[in-house]
C-alpha cells in the first residue's frame, strides 16, 4: 500500500510531473508544506527577495522557453506584492503559473490569518484565477492552470492553494494527477491561408503585424520566415512606445503607406494605434488572426468594413501554413519588402558619433556602441531592456536576437529578474541588462539572490541621477521651468552591488567603458556597472527627405 500523499506533496510531485523544474518563490507560512515537499522531487526552489521578482523570473521563464514558468509565494501579503508583476507578464503573452499560499478554508470569512480574497485580486491581471477547493484535485488543478497559461494567447494565470488542502492527506487512489495536456487553437483553414495570401499579393504596401508571443528566438525566426515567404515586411510590436519603438527603425514613416495590416496575434490596441489615422492610412484594409475571439471582435468593431477577413486559430501554426501555401503561390515583387526593411532597419548617422555635452556623463549612444561589439560576438548572448530613456537607446543600437523587454504593459522594474532567470536557462552566453537608475531601486536586492545561486550577468545602468522618462513628460508637456520632484541623488549603486557579494564598475568617461564590460565579464560574478550619462529622451528614427 502506497501512502497518503499530503496536498503539498500532490502539488509538489504535480510540478515535478509536468516538468516544471524551477520554482520562483518567496518563502511565508501558508506554503512551507510545500518546501517540505520539494524534498521529496528535484524542484529547484529559487529563493528570492521580494515576490513580484519571483513572478517576473516566472515570466521570463515563461517568455524564452514558450513553457509555463511558475512563481510560488505566500498568501496575503505575499500574493499581493506579486500580483502587479501579473500586469507585465499578461502585456507579454507569457505562459507562467503564480501559485500562492492562502488562508485555510476553514477560517474564511472568520479574519483568518492573512485571508483576503486572492483570486478576485488576481482576476484583472491573468488569464483565469481560483481557488482550489480540494486537496485530492490539487495536481489535476495545476496542469489545468499550466494548460490555460499555455493555449491560445500565452498569458499568466493564478491559483491559490488554501493551506489546509496542503496539509490534507489523501489516498493514493483518490488523487487526480494532472494529465500534461495542452489545447491547441484552432488551424487556419487552407482556403483561408489562401485568402490572406492572396490579399497580401494583391496589395502594393502590406505588412504583416506579429504579437508579442512571438518575441522569442523561436518566434522571431518564424516571423523571418513568414517574411521571406510573402515579401511583406513582418514586424513583431511588442514595446508599449507601439508604432514610436526606435527598435523599429523608421516605422511610423511606413505606417502612413501600408494598404494593408494584417494582424497576426497582434491586439488592436493602443500601441497599434488602432490602426486609424494619422498614424495609419485610414483606408488601409485589415485582417485578423487571433486565438481569442474578443480581439476579433475588437479588430471588427474598430475598423467596420476595412477588415477584409478575419480567423481564430492558433498564430504559430498560422505562420506556418501562411509559409507553407506562399510556396505555392505567385511570388511577389520584392520592390517593398527591400524598402520597407531599409525603413525598418534605418538608424541616423548622426548616432555613430553623437558625444555628451557634459563632461563626466555620457551619451547613451557611447554607452550602446561600446555595447554593441559584446552582443555581435556571441548569437547567444540575451540582451534586457526595462522600460525609460536610457534603456530605449540600447533596444534600438543593439542587434540581439534573444532579447527580453519589459512589454506592452509598460512596467519598469523587470529586468534584473529577468537577467537572473535567464542565467539559470543559458549557462554560458554573455547576459545583458540595461536600465535607468530610477528602476535599479525596484529589485536591487536580486542581485543578493544572484550572487547566492551564481548566476552571473552584467547590468549596464544609465545613471542620470534622474527619472528621466517623467522628466521628459515634464518638459515637453509643462516646460523647462516646470520640471521638479523626479530627481534623484547620482548614487553609487555599483558599490551596493559590490557589498552584496557581485561585482562593480563606476565609469564617468566612455573610454574607460571597455574595460569595464571585460573586467564585468572576467569577473564572473553578478554585475553592475554605474555609468553616469545625460539625461536624454528616448531616441526617435525618421527617415532623411
Ligand atoms: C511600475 C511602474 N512605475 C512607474 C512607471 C512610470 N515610469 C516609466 S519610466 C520611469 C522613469 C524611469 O527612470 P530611470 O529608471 O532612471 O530611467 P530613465 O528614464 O532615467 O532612463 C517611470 C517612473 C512605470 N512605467 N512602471
Amino acid at each position: 500500500m502506497t501512502k497518503p500523499l499530503r496536498g503539498a506533496d500532490i502539488v509538489a510531485q504535480s510540478l515535478a510531473r509536468l516538468g516544471c523544474g524551477h520554482v520562483f518563490t518567496l518563502s511565508g507560512n501558508h506554503i512551507m508544506s510545500i518546501f517540505d515537499a520539494a524534498l521529496e522531487t528535484d524542484l529547484n526552489l529559487v529563493h528570492v527577495r521580494h515576490e513580484a521578482a519571483a513572478v517576473h523570473m516566472a515570466d521570463a521563464w515563461g517568455r524564452l522557453t514558450g513553457n509555463a514558468g511558475i512563481a510560488l509565494v505566500t498568501g496575503g501579503p505575499g500574493h499581493a506584492n506579486a500580483v502587479g508583476a501579473l500586469f507585465t507578464a499578461l502585456g507579454a503573452e507569457s505562459p507562467m503559473v503564480l501559485l500562492s499560499g492562502h488562508a485555510a478554508t476553514w477560517e474564511l470569512g472568520r479574519g483568518g490569518f492573512q485571508e483576503i480574497r486572492q483570486a478576485d485580486m488576481a482576476a484583472p491581471v491573468t488569464k483565469a484565477s481560483w481557488t482550489a477547493t480540494s486537496a485530492a484535485t490539487l495536481g489535476h488543478e495545476l496542469g489545468k492552470a499550466i494548460r490555460i497559461a499555455t493555449s491560445g494567447r500565452p498569458g499568466p494565470v493564478h491559483l491559490s492553494l488554501p493551506s489546509d488542502l496542503l496539509e490534507e492527506r489523501v489516498e493514493s487512489n483518490a488523487i487526480v494527477w494532472p494529465d500534461g495536456q495542452r489545447t491547441a487553437a484552432p488551424a487556419l483553414p487552407d482556403a483561408v491561408a489562401d485568402a490572406v495570401l492572396a490579399a497580401i499579393a494583391g496589395a502594393e504596401r502590406p505588412v504583416i503585424l506579429a504579437g508579442p508571443q512571438l518575441s522569442n528566438s523561436s518566434g522571431r525566426t518564424l516571423v523571418g520566415r513568414l517574411e521571406a515567404a510573402t515579401r511583406a515586411p513582418a514586424v513583431i510590436m511588442e514595446s508599449p512606445r507601439g508604432i514610436a519603438d526606435a527598435t523599429l527603425g523608421a516605422f511610423p514613416d511606413l505606417a502612413r503607406r501600408f494598404d494593408l495590416i494584417v494582424l497576426l496575434g497582434k491586439a488592436l490596441d493602443f500601441t497599434t494605434r488602432w490602426a486609424s489615422g494619422p498614424a495609419f492610412d485610414p483606408g488601409a484594409r485589415l485582417i485578423a488572426i487571433d486565438p481569442e475571439a474578443a480581439l476579433i471582435e475588437r479588430a471588427a468593431t474598430e475598423t467596420g468594413d476595412r477588415l477584409l477577413l478575419s480567423c481564430i486559430a492558433d498564430i504559430r501554426g498560422a505562420a506556418e501554413t501562411l509559409i507553407a501555401r506562399a510556396a505555392m503561390a505567385k511570388a511577389r515583387n520584392g520592390g517593398w519588402l527591400t524598402e520597407a526593411r531599409a525603413a525598418l532597419e534605418h538608424r541616423p548617422a548622426t548616432w555613430t558619433s553623437l558625444v555628451a555635452k557634459i563632461p563626466g556623463r555620457l551619451h547613451p549612444a557611447e554607452v550602446f556602441r561600446a555595447l554593441r561589439p559584446y552582443i555581435e560576438r556571441n548569437p547567444a548572448t540575451v540582451l534586457v531592456c526595462d522600460g525609460g530613456e536610457f534603456a530605449q537607446w540600447g533596444q534600438s543600437m543593439l542587434p540581439a536576437r534573444r532579447r527580453l523587454v519589459n512589454g506592452v504593459a509598460g512596467a519598469i522594474g523587470g529586468s534584473l529578474s529577468f537577467a537572473l532567470s535567464a542565467r539559470l536557462l543559458e549557462p554560458e552566453a554573455p547576459i545583458f541588462a540595461v536600465l535607468g537608475d530610477g528602476t535599479i531601486g525596484f529589485h536591487l536586492s536580486e542581485f543578493e539572490t544572484a550572487v547566492r545561486r551564481r548566476l552571473p550577468f552584467v547590468a549596464v545602468l544609465g545613471n542620470d541621477a534622474c527619472w528621466n522618462a517623467e522628466s521628459q513628460i515634464q518638459l515637453r508637456e509643462y516646460g523647462r521651468d516646470r520640471m521638479h520632484g523626479c530627481e534623484l541623488l547620482p548614487a553609487r549603486y555599483d558599490q551596493v552591488v559590490a557589498a552584496l557579494g557581485g561585482h562593480g564598475e563606476f565609469v564617468d568617461d566612455a573610454a574607460d567603458l571597455p574595460s569595464a564590460i571585460e573586467r564585468s565579464l572576467a569577473s564572473g560574478k553578478p554585475a553592475c556597472i554605474n555609468i553616469m550619462v545625460e539625461s536624454t529622451a528616448a531616441p526617435v528614427v525618421r527617415q532623411p527627405g
